[in-house]
Parts: structure tokens; C-alpha cells; sequence
């Protein structure tokens, strides 16, 4: 069976685009693929964070991984922090990684471009980290939004790399990313990206949000003065992220839905979308409620540590036996 492995950071809250860029696509190939799942709580520390609203956003990740379907029996759900192999094979790996190359990444420069003071060096040495997450795990596919895409590739870099010097040591990953759904945009601001820590809350719909309140974010998201519904991102964004939402829970063709709106208005459109997300959250809710309230995530999280520890160990030990670490036999 081919390994699939990815993770989120527990900053923030959780987003309607977490939830189609990334969760849906886990839950989709759990039957398919061995999965590791994992809450990238190193990867959160490279932002100021208040260790309280660290722990919240942990036991909400979780409990919304679990809610969302994906199923302990079938994936390994683990906490990145119980398993210090990562932080072990990441400064390795920081170490075969350039800053030419770390330099290129576009949310680092991002970052950069706004002139935020204080950047960590780990927020500039973070892809190695997550270099490290993907190779422990041999993992084949890394299922993320489209704004992943390039530090995945960063890791295939990293990994040939080390192969080629130091002999067959890491499988070679490949991104997954979905056709539809790989980058929501902000309702407000439709050629940005709805973001957990960016956006201001007219934009972005958090999954914990009232489910009545999200429809109305809904109602009121941006759109175009054109007034023909069809799907063209280009001249009309705001549309097109509608339009994408919809496709995404309801799993009907973006086509279709259009072709059931010809000759109608931007508001009727805007209802069903409004009905499909209040009804998706309130069920994802009732869902997050029972799982928090059963406390099944200590369990979930104590046995994915097990199984993801067993798998970690064996691969650092390789590396350091590569590295040349190990003087005795
Ligand atoms: P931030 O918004 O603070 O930059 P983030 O949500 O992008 O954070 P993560 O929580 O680690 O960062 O993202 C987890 C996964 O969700 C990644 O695979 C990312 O590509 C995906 N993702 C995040 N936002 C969106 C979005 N708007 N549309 C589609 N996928 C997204
Ligand atoms: N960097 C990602 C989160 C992340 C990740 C990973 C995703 C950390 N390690 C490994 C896939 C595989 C982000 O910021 N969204």
C-alpha cells in the first residue's frame, strides 16, 4: 500500500479552506492509501503564539480531524511534538538545504514583502522541518492546497540530494493537490486566500463558526456587477470561490450548478450556497461536540504516537548510520 502523510498547523482557527484544500482530500483516500495524519505543532511555534490558545487550538484540530471522518482504525493521527524525530531530522536536513533555496519560498518572501518585524529564523528554516515531516514516513503523496505545493517540491529536491550523496536513504515524494477547492479565497477580498491568521472574520468562514452566521458571510460575500453565472476566475473571483465551495460540499460539477442557474441572479445563488455550508457546519458541530465530549482524542493521539514513533525511529537511525553517527557496530 502507497503512504500518504500531511499535516496543519494549530494556529488559529480552522477554516472552510482548510477544510476542502486539505481535510477532505484525507478523508477521501484514508481506504486507498496507508495515512499519516499530524497536528504540526513545531510548525506553529515559528509565530508568536500564546501557549493557552496553542492547547485550545490542538484539542479543537483534533477533535475536527476525527468529526470531519477520518477514522483512527484507518490513520495514524499523531501529535508532530510526541515524536522527536522530527525536530532530529529537520535540523539534519537543515543542513542540506541551501539558503538560496529557502530564500525562493514564496511565503517566506510573502512575509517579507509585508515587512513584518521580527521573523523567526525557524519561520525561515521551516520547509526543512517539513521536509522532515514527509521523509521519516516514506511517505509517496503529500495531499495539500496549492500553496504547499512548492515546499513539497523543496523536499523532493532535499531528498534526491541526500540520496544521491549519501545512497538510496528517502522516498521521493509527490504534492496531491485538488482540482477543485486547492486555494479558497476570501469572501471580502476573492483574488486573496481565505486565511486562518490573515483575513478578518467577514472573510474567511471558520468551522467553528455559528453555522448561522457563516450563511450570512455567505450573503454577503463579494461578487462581480457582470450578472451571468459561469465560472470564469479571471472576471469574476468572487463567483468562481462561490461556485467552488458548493461544488466542494455538495459534490456536484461546477458545470452543473451553472447550467442550473442560467437566467438567474447572483442571490439565489447565494442562498443554496448559504444553506449547504450552515447545514454542513451544523453537523460537523454536533460531530466536534460528541468526540470532545466522549474524550477519545487522548486515546486517539496516545496510540498514533506508538505507531508513529515505531517508523520514525527506524528511518533516523538509517540517516545517522549515512551521516556517519554511528562508530560502533
Ligand atoms: P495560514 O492561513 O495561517 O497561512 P494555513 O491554514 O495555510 O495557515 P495550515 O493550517 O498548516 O496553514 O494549512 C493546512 C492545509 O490547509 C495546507 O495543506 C494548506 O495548503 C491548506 N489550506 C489552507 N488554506 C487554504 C485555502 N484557503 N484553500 C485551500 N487550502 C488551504
Ligand atoms: N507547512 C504546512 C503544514 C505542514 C505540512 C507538513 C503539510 C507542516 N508539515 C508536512 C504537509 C506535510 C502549512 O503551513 N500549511
Amino acid at each position: 500500500m502507497k503512504r500518504m502523510l500531511s499535516g496543519i498547523k494549530p494556529t488559529g482557527k480552522l477554516t472552510l479552506g482548510n477544510y476542502i484544500g486539505a481535510i477532505r482530500e484525507f478523508i477521501k483516500y484514508q481506504d486507498e492509501y496507508e495515512m499519516f495524519i499530524f497536528i504540526a505543532n513545531l510548525h506553529a511555534i515559528t509565530v508568536p503564539n500564546d501557549p493557552k490558545e496553542l492547547r485550545k487550538n490542538t484539542k479543537d484540530l483534533i477533535a475536527l480531524y476525527l468529526a470531519s471522518g477520518l477514522d483512527p482504525e484507518k490513520v495514524t493521527l499523531f501529535l508532530q511534538s510526541d515524536i522527536h524525530e522530527h525536530a532530529e531530522l529537520g535540523w539534519m536536513l537543515t543542513c542540506h538545504s541551501y539558503m538560496g533555496e529557502l530564500q525562493r519560498m514564496t511565503q517566506y518572501k510573502d512575509k517579507v514583502a509585508k515587512g513584518e518585524q521580527n521573523l523567526t529564523a525557524g519561520l525561515f528554516t521551516y520547509p526543512c522541518l517539513m521536509a522532515a515531516d514527509i521523509l521519516l514516513y516514506d511517505a509517496d503523496y503529500v495531499p495539500v492546497g496549492i500553496d504547499q505545493k512548492q515546499h513539497v517540491e523543496l523536499t523532493r529536491d532535499i531528498a534526491i540530494r541526500f540520496n544521491n550523496r549519501y545512497g538510496e536513504t528517502f522516498v521521493v515524494p509527490e504534492p496531491l493537490v485538488t482540482k477543485v477547492g486547492a486555494k479558497i479565497y476570501s469572501l471580502t477580498e476573492p483574488t486573496k486566500k481565505m486565511s486562518k491568521s490573515e483575513n478578518d472574520d467577514k472573510s474567511t468562514i471558520y468551522l467553528l463558526d455559528d453555522p448561522k452566521l457563516a450563511r450570512k458571510k455567505i450573503m454577503s460575500a463579494v461578487t462581480d456587477s457582470v450578472g451571468i453565472i459561469q465560472y470564469d476566475p479571471e472576471n469574476q473571483p468572487g463567483l468562481a470561490n462561490l461556485l467552488t465551495i458548493q461544488s466542494a460540499l455538495s459534490g456536484e460539477a461546477i458545470d452543473s450548478i451553472v447550467e442550473r442557474y442560467q437566467g438567474k441572479g447572483y442571490g439565489e445563488l447565494k442562498k443554496e450556497i448559504g444553506a449547504t455550508v450552515e447545514n454542513f457546519l451544523t453537523e460537523l458541530q454536533a460531530k466536534y461536540r460528541d468526540i470532545l465530549a466522549s474524550g477519545i482524542c487522548e486515546k486517539v493521539l496516545a496510540n498514533g504516537k506508538e505507531q508513529a514513533q515505531a517508523v520514525a525511529f527506524k528511518k533516523v537511525r538509517k540517516v545517522k548510520k549515512k551521516l556517519g553517527f554511528q562508530i560502533f557496530n
